[in-house]
């Protein structure tokens, strides 16, 4: 076993809302909190608050509350911040939806979350109300936030509404430990899994990662990677909050815009994954722009490259950091620190953050790996426990007991190796999941798409590296006796049903599925043959 190298940090048992804001007050009422770098308006920690706690009111007095589950369908704008800490202080939880989902894609995780209220923006309109409806989502219950005639047309109340009944938040005690938001993850296999995070994973993970990335309320932070994920949600959103930082919102990663906003609103700290890191040490654009008020770039989601990191730190001339986690740990665990950067490689995710324990297990046999006193351990599965672990997959009894053992702690699915003094190298990943552009993509979800096709007999999907290093699922594919199919008929229809992220790229068409004993697919044949 192996721990933090830093001291424990307290952690307040309360609500985020409290741990956020309990204090906020004198200047910092009108200090600017989020900025959208789109339109350039702004909104203060004093609004912010204020219709944080309008929002909760509203949808008390609708008679959302403890027990209800809120569906947040919205990419990077100030007022996801608005609704997201409103659904919470209302004692209601949240889903939080990937802003590309497919109508279908989006209608499952709210079914599946068993949502019954929906908020969006009104370009997603159409998206949204065709969810709804599969969902069960009545009109009046889809909130537009952004409001606008057609969305006012069909019923939808808009946040300028809610904000204009301006009634106090409710006065009701919420248990921090209850299952607060609910993203979705495929863990370590299977298909995406709702994540059951209460407040409490929420706080902890905030006061953990503090003293890691030293965020100020100097700071101006980037936020184009998707407060709808758990990085974004925790390390963007909620800890420069905490700072009393600047957030700068970006719907939707465009290069340009991201390096025109870095320069107009003098960013400090940008958050990234992998891919942005190529275009910011490779892409000419990036001379034409002033970057020079960056001081700090931190790249997670996916492994970044050593040398690429120190071409980005080179070219921008600022610190770079890598930071490691997943959904189901809320989901910090591992991040190179601030201060750190000279003393740790940056091809490694750095140290355990504090309260925490980790353990490494041989992918074969389970058992614990020791760790030498010199050089790197030998590699294996990651384990992590800590406050930060979610409290388990909603409604899936199996699935977490297999994620989270008896100890508590959860696997990674990542292979990882340690030195002595607590570097943690990301390896290999054991586990199913591909990851493009740090979004995640279930193969089972792809297979079960697959087989749906009258024509598909069996069917199974890998990552594999495509020319620009990017992860990319292949779809390995056993037609029916006699059936024709060629390759663009199985791109076509997956890309017609699935979000673009997710698209099968190439396709190898197979007599037999290798399979075990137990009917589970042999994924390294597959790999091997790839
Ligand atoms: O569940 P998820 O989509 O979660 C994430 C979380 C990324 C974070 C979290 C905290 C940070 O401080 C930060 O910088 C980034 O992506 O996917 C979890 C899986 O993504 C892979 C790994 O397989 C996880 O189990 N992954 C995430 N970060 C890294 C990574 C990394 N730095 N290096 C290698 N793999």
């Amino acid at each position: 076993m192996f721990t933090s190298p830093y001291a424990d940090v307290e952690i307040p048992d309360v609500t985020i809302y409290e741990y956020l804001f309990g204090r906020l007050g004198g200047e910092d009422l009108d200090r600017i909190a989020l900025v959208d770098g789109t339109s350039g308006a702004e909104m203060s920690y004093g609004q912010l608050v204020g219709r944080i706690d309008a929002t909760a009111g509203w949808l008390a007095s609708h008679g959302a509350g403890r027990g209800t589950t809120v569906g947040l369908f919205c990419p990077n704008v100030p007022a996801f911040a608005v609704v997201f800490h409103g659904v919470l202080r209302a004692g209601a939880a949240v889903t939080t939806v990937n802003a590309l989902f497919t109508a279908d894609e989006v209608g499952s995780q709210l079914s599946d979350a068993g949502a019954s209220w929906l908020f969006t923006i009104s370009p997603f309109l159409e998206r949204a109300e065709a969810a709804a409806q599969a969902a069960g989502i009545p009109a009046e219950r889809l909130v537009v936030l952004d409001g606008g005639e057609p969305a006012a047309a069909a019923g939808h109340p808009s946040l300028a509404d809610v904000l204009e009944a301006a009634l106090p938040a409710p006065t009701l005690s919420v248990d921090p430990h209850a299952a607060a938001v609910v993203p979705y993850s495929s863990g370590t296999s299977g298909t995406p899994k709702g994540v059951l995070l209460s407040q409490y994973n929420l706080v902890a993970n905030v006061a953990q990662s503090r003293a890691f990335f030293r965020v100020t309320s100097d700071d101006v932070l980037l936020a184009v990677l998707p407060f709808f994920h758990a990085y974004g949600l925790t390390v963007l959103l909620n800890l420069a909050l905490g700072e009393r930082a600047r957030l700068v919102t970006m719907p939707k990663f465009d290069l340009a815009e991201f390096l025109r906003i870095t320069q107009d609103h003098r960013c400090t700290y940008l958050f990234i994954a992998p891919p942005i890191a190529v275009a910011l040490a490779k892409h000419p654009l990036v001379d034409q722009f002033d970057l020079s008020s960056v001081r700090a770039v931190l790249s997670g989601a996916a492994p970044l490259d050593g040398e690429l990191g120190h071409a980005v730190a080179k070219r921008l001339g600022c610190t770079m950091l890598q930071g490691y986690g997943m959904t189901e740990l809320s989901p910090v665990s591992h991040a190179i620190p601030r201060d750190g950067a000279e003393r740790v490689p940056l091809d490694s995710v750095g140290y355990t953050v504090p309260n925490t324990e980790c353990k490494l297990l041989d992918p074969a046999t389970d058992e614990e790996i020791e760790i030498p006193a010199e050089g790197p351990s030998a590699p294996g599965q990651l384990l992590v426990r800590g406050p930060q672990v979610m409290l388990g997959y909603l409604n899936r009894p199996d699935a977490t007991a297999a994620t989270i053992d008896p100890d508590g702690f959860l696997r990674t699915g990542d292979i990882a190796t340690v030195t002595a003094d607590g570097v943690v190298t990301i390896v290999d990943r054991l586990k199913e999941l591909i990851k493009y552009k740090g979004y995640q993509i279930a193969p089972a979800e792809l297979e079960a798409l697959l087989l749906t096709h009258p024509l598909i007999a069996d069917a199974a999907v890998i990552g594999i590296h495509a020319d620009d290093g990017e992860e990319v699922p292949k779809a390995f594919v056993v037609r029916q006796a006699g059936a024709e199919l060629g390759d663009g008929d199985v791109l076509e229809f997956v890309a017609g049903r699935v979000a673009p992220f997710k698209r099968v790229r190439s396709v190898e068409f197979v007599d037999v599925i290798p399979k075990s004993a137990s009917g589970k697919i042999l994924r390294r044949e597959l790999r091997a043959r790839a």
